[in-house]
């Protein structure tokens, strides 16, 4: 009668280790699966090159710059490295990195090119140039308020995350150029355009236009973080 409580001790403490196991296991490839979804761009992050003051509306600002691109791979071009490491070379993706910092209700030119075709927009709201400073973009030597709905390869679109400067919002719709998508013909869209940064905090950009996989164009690269989404750090 004594022994046989011990018996049974022993495959419930082995049930319980192998529960242990188990779950640790679980939550050992959800870590790692989570991890595979972080990026971090070869350069890091572009800060704004600080290029003098400007008038603005009356208001003399601070006047910085960025320069990044659209691709319609991931694998250019850092120093010929491919922007997203062991990521999807096949992809398109913003380079040569997601992540930019500029300074606060500061003046930030940006100029792109964009090396990828396209298609129609889901919501021809997109293809309206909006928060630009005259709500303009340069794009090929042109000042535009608005591009096709219909040509449209990526879009930069900027909100300020919940609570920072809700009142924040940029979008320009980038033109695509001809072609088959995901193929690098070396043609390119010149974008320019300038917008009045925000009060401090973080904002996230992404693309608005459906150049990922499944799910209507909005998996893929427009799911995992890097290739059509990032970070705008106001400092
Ligand atoms: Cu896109």
């Amino acid at each position: 009668m004594s022994e046989k409580p011990g018996r049974e001790r022993k495959p419930k403490a082995l049930g319980i280790i192998l529960t242990f196991v188990a779950v640790a296991i679980g939550v050992a490839v959800v870590a790692i699966l989570f991890h595979a979804q972080t990026y971090t761009s070869p350069v890091g992050t572009q800060v704004a090159k600080s290029v003098g003051t400007v008038t603005v509306n009356g208001q003399t600002l601070q006047h910085v710059t960025l320069a990044f691109n659209t691709y319609p791979d991931a694998s250019g071009s850092v120093d010929g490295q491919a922007i997203h490491p062991g990521g999807n070379p096949s992809w398109p993706s913003y380079g040569p990195t997601n992540q930019f910092q500029v300074p606060a209700h500061a003046l930030v030119t940006v100029t792109m090119r964009q090396y990828d075709s396209g298609g129609s927009l889901n919501n021809p709201w997109f293809a309206t140039v909006r928060g630009t400073v005259g709500s303009v973009a340069r794009i090929n030597g042109r000042l535009v308020h608005a591009v096709n709905p219909n040509n449209v390869g990526h879009t930069f679109t900027v909100r300020g995350a919940p609570g920072t400067d809700p009142g924040f919002f940029v979008n320009v719709p980038l033109p695509a150029v001809p072609g088959n998508n995901q193929s690098d013909n070396g043609q390119y869209e010149t974008v320019i355009f300038s917008f009045v940064s925000g009060s401090q905090g973080v904002y996230g950009w992404n693309c608005e236009y459906p150049c990922g996989t499944s799910v209507a164009g909005f998996g893929g690269p427009m799911s995992a973080f890097g290739y059509m989404s990032g970070f705008l750090h106001v400092v």
